[in-house]
């Protein structure tokens, strides 16, 4: 679809200025907020590093890349949140790792799992363990997510557990990661329960904790 081909390159170039007008364009003309997501904007951004990997693009490419899908999100937010959102299911409560910058992808997951009712209290990027610890005990979640982008920072999620740990909180919430280079694998050397490799999934896996 020619619509979704824009919408990639607008976020592919970093054209945050124009992308809004495309994803307006697009929903007016019927295509489904979740192919937005899927085929254009997150494809992009695979694209942009995979090229920033590769040394044919630079920083400033990746956040003005950055730049656009966010102000593309904030047309399509709305959109994904259903009547679902309206009930409260239960309580996440999400961070991006200590170290890591990225918060893009853990955005994503608040949408959808907002959109299934759940209340999410986001601590940000960059987290460190003991504010997972003090969310845990005045928000008294279900669920505790650590979203991670960088292999070097998910060195960080053991400490993030033994903070919990020490805490006496662990056994208190399910745990889940995700995040581009997180694998089922890494979540089960780490006895976290929930592993979800996109955001759709994480909050589908969030609702089997509180219906069970
Ligand atoms: Co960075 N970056 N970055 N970056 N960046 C990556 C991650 C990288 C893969 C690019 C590359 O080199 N090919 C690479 C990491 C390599 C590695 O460690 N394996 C990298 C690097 C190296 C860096 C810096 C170190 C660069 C530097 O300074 N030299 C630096 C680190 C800063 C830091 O964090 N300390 C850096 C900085 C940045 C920007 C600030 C410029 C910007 C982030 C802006 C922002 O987030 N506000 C940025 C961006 C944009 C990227 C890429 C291009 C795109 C990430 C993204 O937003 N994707 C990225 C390339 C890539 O990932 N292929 C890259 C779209 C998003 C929807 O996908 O976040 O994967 P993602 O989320 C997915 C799933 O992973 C999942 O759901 C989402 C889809 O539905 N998911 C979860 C995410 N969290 C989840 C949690 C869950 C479940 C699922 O449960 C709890």
């Amino acid at each position: 679809m020619a619509i979704l081909d824009d919408i990639y390159q607008a976020t592919a170039t970093g054209n945050y200025k124009g992308i809004k007008a495309l994803v307006k364009e697009a929903i007016d003309g019927g295509t489904a907020p979740h192919d937005i997501v899927n085929k254009s904007l997150s494809a992009a951004m695979i694209e942009v590093g995979d090229k920033f990997g590769s040394g044919e693009l630079y920083m400033p490419d990746m956040l003005l890349a950055a730049k656009a899908m966010q102000t593309a999100m904030e047309e399509i937010k709305p959109l994904l949140k259903g009547k679902e959102a309206m009930l409260e299911k239960g309580t996440v409560v999400i961070g991006t790792v200590k170290g890591d910058l990225h918060d893009i992808g853990k955005n994503l997951v608040i949408t959808m799992a907002e959109g299934q009712g759940f209340k999410i209290v986001d601590l940000g990027i960059d987290v460190d363990p003991i504010k997972f610890v003090d969310a845990v005990k005045e928000y008294k979640p279900q669920i505790v997510a650590f979203s991670g982008l960088l292999t070097t920072t998910l060195g960080n999620i053991p400490e993030h557990i033994k903070a919990l740990e020490d805490a006496g909180v662990r056994d208190k919430v399910v745990l889940a990661v995700g995040g581009a280079p997180v694998t089922r694998d890494f979540a089960d050397r780490y006895g976290i329960e929930i592993y979800a490799d996109d955001a759709s999934g994480a909050a589908k896996e969030f609702l089997k904790v509180v219906e069970n």
